[in-house]
């Protein structure tokens, strides 16, 4: 992982050497950065608790010293004008980053931070503007300063549902903990999954709720937001496909838990049909009170000042006539080909819609204003004065099943665009003298679910004359025992060849035991892990762990573990939080779905494919690690998202017959186990 970083890095700082970013990492210690940092995301809703960093907040003047800034200070004035001029947003409100007027002043912070030179200046802003912006404002603009800015590279951010609880449990739970902080009384809560057994989506509650899976999503969308503009600092390298993909694999994975648990897959959202789950958050603002519900079958409607249902009819309508014609056109009115692998990109930055689409004004935003014409949808017309729906934070929109049914209808957008394009043939696939001539995995693949325990302090209100008393949640989540893949390869090219191994799996049968075709089962393809390998001449042994998935991350530090190793780290050493300087993955616990008490089968399959071919940056195979998401510059592997199974697969013969190509049955066994929190 750190040779890649580090590469990245070096990609960036090469391509903007005009942003004069100083050697200011010998000035100011990982360590140093990750205390500020700690302090600065620390009970986000009082004062700041570090003398330090609270003096900054006090007496720091932005505009007294402007070469600080790469920009000259331009982002700092504008953003002070409007502080002076009382027009932003005030402190105790939600936030939403899709209102515009919201977004826009988070973006002005960003812009700020993103402009700072040296540690001691994005520190100092930081501290000032948290004093004086909206806090939900603040934490979205310093996580996509810390994720972007080189100089906070090693800095790790602590988990979201530490840093603002409401977001990530429900309402009975923040309850209890405003009681608990209330009569100082220390308080363990259980939360649960909302609702009751009498809704079956219930059932696959705790993969939409799952607070790892919520970091991911969130993350993700920081890691590549949408408002993205490279003038900022680099190029989002594959934004638009990524988009597609890290969806794509959201709505799989829902699916297979759906299998899992006896439901149908999720079936796709339709503007003129009624959305028949209804739901009701159970969730609370800090400030601005219950999260809006919906009753099931409700029609949509128009959304006054965002959209009508039939302009993203229209639009959903331009985006497939240029998926039929294999070209979109751009402002300017040139087309532009999308009948290559680079196809899935364009449209990822069109249906989303981010800064990189060629043509906002025409393909609109489809994906962004769907989030908010759903979260809308129980106060179209704002009589009510509700505040925005779960569907208008990353950080709760899962919890709402008709995310999925929503991303499931994009999903289906992307593939009438891959299947459009022309299959790969046997010899396009095949790797010349290299066979996988076994597979098998050690070990049951076995999940079974787990109480976690996360600190709520930060969820009450306190000052700092009151002590602190603990208060935490503890919540099932979905884990898996560990276990390994086993991989026979013979290598008849006489010289060590460099490959990448491509591991997915997806359901055997749909919920009716019907099994799925080769071309449908690939498309539910669930990627489970993709690293390199070096093949010595003849045969080669490759056992895999499951906890080495390039897919997954581990478990985001705690704050108090953030705190104790920044802290300790202080006095000269190593913190040891490398690992986790990227929470964009999905939590490695979650790698498998839930399977059930027969075991559910799935077909696993492995390809191994040229790796020589495949990297898309020098000297990759030197490690064995993988960035999956969101490594800051290139993105290491040159092949489409899903490949070799992206396209479609009319007959089935090209991948039974490939020799550097392996599928096996597996089942995944989940026998009702919990572990109890004690
Ligand atoms: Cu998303």
């Amino acid at each position: 992982m750190k040779v890649l970083v580090v590469l990245a890095f070096v990609a960036i700082a090469a391509a903007w050497p005009n942003l004069g970013f100083q050697a200011d990492a010998a000035d100011v210690s990982d360590a140093q950065k990750q205390h500020d940092i700690n302090f600065l995301l620390h009970k986000i809703y009082g004062e700041i608790r570090d003398p330090n960093l609270k003096g900054k907040a006090d007496s720091f003047d932005p505009e007294a010293d402007l070469s600080h800034y790469s920009d000259n200070g331009e982002a700092v004035h504008k953003l002070i004008r409007d502080l002076k001029d009382h027009r932003l947003l005030e402190q105790n409100h939600w936030f939403s980053l899709f209102n515009p007027r919201q977004r826009h002043e988070a973006l002005m912070l960003f812009d700020v931070l993103i402009r700072c030179k040296d540690w001691d200046t994005f520190v100092s802003n930081a501290a000032y503007f948290r004093q004086r912006m909206n806090e939900g404002e603040f934490v979205y603009a310093l996580y996509v300063a810390v994720i972007h800015s080189p100089l906070a590279e090693h800095v790790v951010l602590p988990p979201l549902y530490e840093v603002t609880p409401h977001l990530f449990t429900n309402s009975e739970v923040i309850e209890a903990a405003y009681r608990a902080k209330q009569t100082q009384t220390p308080g363990k809560f259980q939360s649960s999954f909302t609702g009751t057994k009498k809704n079956p989506e219930q059932r696959v509650a705790y993969f939409g709720e799952d607070i790892g899976m919520n970091t991911h999503h969130v993350t993700w969308h920081m890691e590549f937001p949408f408002w993205w503009q490279d003038e900022y600092s680099h190029h989002l390298d594959r934004k638009g496909e990524n988009f597609f993909w890290v969806h794509h694999q959201l709505t799989v994975r829902f699916d297979a838990e759906r299998l899992s648990n006896y439901l149908d897959p999720v079936g796709e959202l339709h503007w003129g049909k009624p959305i028949v789950q209804g739901f009701a958050p159970h969730t609370t603002y800090k400030y601005g009170g219950q999260f809006p519900s919906r009753p099931d079958n409700v029609d949509f409607e128009d959304v006054d000042g965002v959209a009508r249902i039939r302009d993203l009819l229209i639009v959903e309508s331009r985006i497939r006539d240029a998926i039929a014609h294999g070209y979109i056109v751009d402002k300017q009115g040139n087309r532009i080909d999308i009948m290559n692998e680079r196809g899935i990109d364009i449209l990822g930055d069109i249906i989303e819609s981010s800064m990189y689409s060629p043509n906002v004004q025409y393909y609109g935003a489809l994906h962004n204003t769907a989030h908010i014409v759903l979260g809308r949808q129980a106060d179209p017309h704002g009589k009510y004065a509700l505040p925005p729906g779960v569907l208008e934070h990353f950080e709760t929109a899962t919890r709402d099943p008709s995310f999925f049914r929503l991303h499931k209808y994009m999903d289906n957008i992307f593939k009438e665009h891959k299947d459009s394009l022309p299959p790969y043939s046997k010899e396009e696939l095949t790797f010349t003298g290299v066979n996988v001539e076994n597979l098998s995995v050690d070990g049951e693949l076995e999940t079974f679910f787990e109480d976690y325990e996360y600190s709520l302090i930060n969820a009450v209100d306190d000052t700092e004359e009151i002590a602190d008393v603990e208060i935490s949640t503890y919540v099932p989540r979905l884990n898996h025992k560990d276990f390994a893949y086993n991989i026979e390869v013979t290598n008849n090219n006489g010289k060590e060849v460099l490959t990448t191994v491509r591991i997915f799996a997806w359901p055997h049968r749909d919920n009716n035991g019907i099994e799925y075709t080769f071309d449908e089962g690939r498309w539910n393809a669930i990627e489970l892990d993709k690293f390199w390998v070096k093949l010595s001449p003849g045969s080669n042994h490759i056992v895999r762990k499951s906890s080495e998935s390039a897919v997954t991350v581990p478990d985001v530090p705690s704050f108090d573990t953030l705190f104790k190793k920044a802290e300790a780290a202080l006095g000269g050493g190593d913190a040891g939080l490398t690992e986790f300087e990227s929470a964009t993955g999905i939590p490695n616990r979650f790698l498998l779905p839930k399977g059930n008490e027969q075991g559910l089968e799935f077909d696993l399959v492995v390809a191994v494919t040229d790796g020589e071919a495949d990297a898309a940056v020098e000297g990759l195979h030197d490690n064995t690690d993988f960035i999956h998401y969101g490594s800051h510059g290139k993105y290491p592997d040159n092949r489409p998202h899903g490949y070799p199974l992206d396209r479609k697969v009319p007959d089935d013969r090209v991948f039974e017959d490939l020799p550097n190509f392996k599928h096996i049955q597996v089942k995944v066994f989940n026998h009702g186990e919990h572990i109890h929190h004690h």
